[in-house]
C-alpha cells in the first residue's frame, strides 16, 4: 500500500464505525468519566470535544484521586448564527445548571458549552431538541456550521437571500447518520431505540466521511463580516439592480499551519467560477466530493481542501469540479471585498424596527462581579423577545426592537454592567481571541485570558501617541491552529510557547491579505511594547488616510525592524 493509501487512524476510526456509531453507546453507560481513544474522534461529528481542566491538571481531585478531571465541550450548530430568544434562553438554562455557568460564542457563529460531565450528555442534547437545536455536524469531517452576514437587514432582500442560501447549504450537507438520535436522543422513558437505516446511509459522505474538516460562508462585497477568504469554500454574492445575480465561488482557504511542519501554511481562498444562485449546492457538492474523493486520507496536517489545490493546482481541480458537476462553469467576476462591517451598536432593520449589535468581549457570556451579561441577555430576551444573531467576532445582535424600546434596552445593558458597544475602544472593538487556556487540549499558552489585559496596554499607549481612532483588527490565539483568524488580520498574536507569542503584521481588516511572521517568540509582557514601536512608526512615516496594516504591508518586515532599531 503506498503511503497515500495508508489510512490515518481517525479515518480507520470512521471506518470502522458503521456511520459514527462505534463503541460510544456501550462506553458512555459505562460509569466512568471518559471516553475511549476512537469514540474521542468519533464525537466530535456530534458536536463535542472531550476535554480536561487544565488548569487542575496534577491536582487531587474531589475523589482522592489523581489524574485529568474530564468534562466536555459541547457545540450548537447556528447556520448564518439565527437563533430565536427562546432557544438562547434554553442555551443560558443549560449552561448554568449542567455546564459551567458560562456560554461562548464563537468564531463562526456557534455557540458552545464548557463543563459538561459524560453522564449529562443525553440530558443536554435532549433539552438542546426540544427548542429544535443541534450539535450534529458542529465539528468533525464534515461541513461545519455555514457562516453569512448575520445582520437581519428586512428592506434588504440580499441579507435575507443569503442567509436562506446558508440554511439551505447547511441543511444539504448535515450529517444524516441516525446513530446520534439513537445514542443520545432515545426516548429515556421507554428506552426505545431508533433503528440504523438501512440502505444508503450518508449519501454525500460515505462510511468515511471526509478527509477533514469543511468550512463554507458568504459574504458581500461591502461586508465581508465572515472572513470569506478563511473558508474551504467562499461565496461572495455579486448584486445587480438590488438583486443577487451570482456568486463569485473561492475555494481553498484556511488559516491552520505547524510552525515545525512546513508542508502547512495558511492560505487564501481563490476564485474558482461565478455560478448563478440555482447552482449553488450542486457545485458545492461537487466540490464537496472532490475533496472527499481525493483529500488525502493519511496524513490529516495536509488533508483541507486547500492542500488539494495547491497539489494540483486550480486548473485541474476547476475541471474535476466540472467533471463531477457535469457543466463547465464560466470565470470569476472581477469582484473583490471593499467593506467589513461588525453591525455593532444601533442599525436600521429597514421596517420599523432597529438591530442592536452588542459587543462580547472574546464572545465569553458570563456573570462577574464585574459585569452580568447573562443576566442581562435573559432580561432582554424575556422583555423584548428579540431575534438573536451571533457574528464571526464573536457578538450578539438582538432584531426586532420597536425605535420606543431603544433606551430601556441600552438600560438594561448599563443596569448591568455591560459596557455599551459605543463606549468601547476601537482596539477592544476590532478585537478577538480564541478559548484556548483552560479547556482547549491544543493550546500552548493563554488567549482568552490574555487578550483583555494586552488591550488594556495597547488602548493607554494608542492614546498616548493620539491614534485612539485608528481602526485595526488584532486577533489572538493560544496556538498556531489559527480559531480566531490571525493570519489575515493587522495584527495576529499566535501562541508558540508558554507566554509566548509569533507577532504578525501586514493583513488587513478586509482579510483579503496574509500578514507575515514580524518577530518570533516574543514574551507576553513584551507584546505590547514591541507593537507600540511599530505604532510610533506608524504615526510618523504612514501615508494619508493609510491603515496600520496597510503601512505595515507597504513598509515590509525589514525597513519595519531596522527602523525600530535604528
Ligand atoms: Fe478551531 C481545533 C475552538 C474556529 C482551526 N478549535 C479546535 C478545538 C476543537 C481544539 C481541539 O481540536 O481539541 C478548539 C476547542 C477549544 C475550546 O475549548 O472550546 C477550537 N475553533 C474553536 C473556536 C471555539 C474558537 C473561538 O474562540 O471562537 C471556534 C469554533 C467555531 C465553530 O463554531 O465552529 C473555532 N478553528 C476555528 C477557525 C476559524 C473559522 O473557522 O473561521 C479556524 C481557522 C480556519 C480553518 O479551519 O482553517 C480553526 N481549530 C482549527 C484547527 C486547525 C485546522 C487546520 O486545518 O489546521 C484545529 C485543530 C485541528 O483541526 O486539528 C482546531
Ligand atoms: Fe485551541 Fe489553538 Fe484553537 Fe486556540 S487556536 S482554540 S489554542 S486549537
Amino acid at each position: 500500500m503506498s503511503e497515500e493509501k495508508k489510512l490515518s487512524p481517525v479515518d480507520t476510526f470512521k471506518l470502522e464505525s458503521n456511520y459514527l456509531r462505534g463503541d460510544i453507546p456501550e462506553e458512555l453507560a459505562d460509569g466512568t468519566d471518559h471516553f475511549g481513544k476512537s469514540s474521542i474522534q468519533l464525537l466530535k461529528h456530534y458536536g463535542m470535544y472531550q476535554q480536561d481542566d487544565r488548569d487542575n491538571r496534577g491536582k487531587v481531585k474531589a475523589d482522592g484521586t489523581k489524574g485529568k478531571s474530564y468534562m466536555f465541550m459541547v457545540r450548537t450548530k447556528l447556520p448564518a448564527g439565527s437563533m430565536t430568544s427562546d432557544q438562547m434562553m434554553k442555551e443560558l438554562e443549560l449552561c448554568d445548571s449542567l455546564a459551567n455557568e458560562t456560554l461562548r460564542i464563537t468564531s463562526r457563529q456557534g455557540l458552545q458549552f464548557h463543563g459538561i460531565q459524560k453522564d449529562n450528555l443525553p440530558e443536554l442534547l435532549q433539552q438542546l431538541k426540544k427548542v429544535e437545536l443541534t450539535t450534529l455536524g458542529a465539528c468533525g469531517d464534515v461541513n461545519r456550521n455555514v457562516m453569512c452576514c448575520p445582520a437581519p437587514i428586512k428592506n434588504n432582500p440580499v441579507r435575507t437571500e443569503m442567509q436562506e442560501m446558508s440554511f439551505k447549504l447547511a441543511a444539504h450537507f448535515a450529517p444524516q447518520t441516525p446513530a446520534y438520535r439513537e445514542i443520545f436522543l432515545k426516548d429515556q422513558e421507554t428506552g426505545e431505540k431508533e433503528k440504523i437505516a438501512t440502505g444508503e446511509v450518508e449519501p454525500l459522505y460515505g462510511v468515511q466521511y471526509l478527509p477533514r474538516k469543511f468550512k463554507m460562508g458568504i459574504a458581500l462585497p461591502e461586508d465581508n463580516c465572515i472572513d470569506v477568504y478563511t473558508h474551504d469554500l467562499g461565496l461572495i454574492a455579486i448584486v445587480e439592480n438590488d438583486a443577487i445575480v451570482g456568486y463569485n465561488v473561492l475555494v481553498g482557504g484556511g488559516q491552520g499551519r505547524t510552525p515545525s511542519a512546513e508542508k502547512t501554511f495558511p492560505a487564501l481562498g481563490k476564485k474558482l467560477a461565478f455560478i448563478t444562485p440555482d447552482q449553488v449546492v450542486d457545485v458545492a457538492e461537487a466540490i464537496v466530493k472532490v475533496q472527499r474523493d481525493n483529500g488525502n486520507r493519511a496524513d490529516r496536517k495536509v488533508a483541507r481542501l486547500k492542500y488539494l489545490i495547491h497539489n494540483w493546482g486550480m486548473e485541474k481541480f476547476k475541471a474535476e469540479v466540472e467533471k463531477y458537476y457535469g457543466q463547465s462553469l464560466p470565470e470569476a467576476r472581477d469582484v473583490e471585498v471593499h467593506e467589513f462591517d461588525d453591525h455593532k451598536g444601533w442599525q436600521d432593520q429597514g421596517d420599523g424596527n432597529w438591530i442592536y449589535g452588542l459587543n462580547v468581549e472574546n464572545g465569553r457570556i458570563k456573570d462577574d462581579e464585574t459585569m452580568q451579561l447573562k443576566t442581562a441577555i435573559r432580561e432582554i430576551c424575556t422583555t423584548y423577545n428579540p431575534g438573536i444573531h451571533l457574528t464571526a467576532h464573536q457578538d450578539i445582535l438582538f432584531s426586532g426592537i420597536k425605535p420606543e424600546d431603544k433606551s430601556a434596552l441600552e438600560a438594561i445593558l448599563k443596569k448591568h454592567n455591560v459596557t455599551l458597544s459605543e463606549d468601547i475602544s476601537n482596539t477592544r472593538r476590532w478585537s478577538m481571541a480564541c478559548v484556548a487556556w483552560p479547556t482547549c487540549g491544543l493550546s500552548i499558552t493563554e488567549s482568552e485570558r490574555a487578550l483583555p489585559g494586552m488591550v488594556d496596554q495597547l488602548e493607554a499607549e494608542l492614546e498616548k501617541l493620539g491614534l485612539a481612532d485608528e481602526k485595526f483588527t488584532m486577533r489572538m490565539t493560544g496556538c498556531p491552529n489559527g480559531c480566531a483568524r490571525p493570519y489575515n488580520c493587522d495584527i495576529g498574536l499566535v501562541g508558540r510557547a508558554k507566554e509566548k507569542y509569533t507577532v504578525f503584521l501586514g493583513g488587513r481588516l478586509l482579510g483579503d491579505r496574509l500578514s507575515y511572521i514580524y518577530k518570533d517568540m516574543v514574551p507576553a509582557d513584551e507584546v505590547i511594547p514591541e507593537l507600540t514601536k511599530v505604532f510610533t512608526l506608524f504615526k510618523q512615516d504612514r501615508n494619508e488616510g493609510e491603515s496600520f496594516g496597510d503601512f505595515c504591508d507597504r513598509q515590509g518586515k525589514e525597513a519595519i525592524e531596522a527602523a525600530v532599531a535604528g
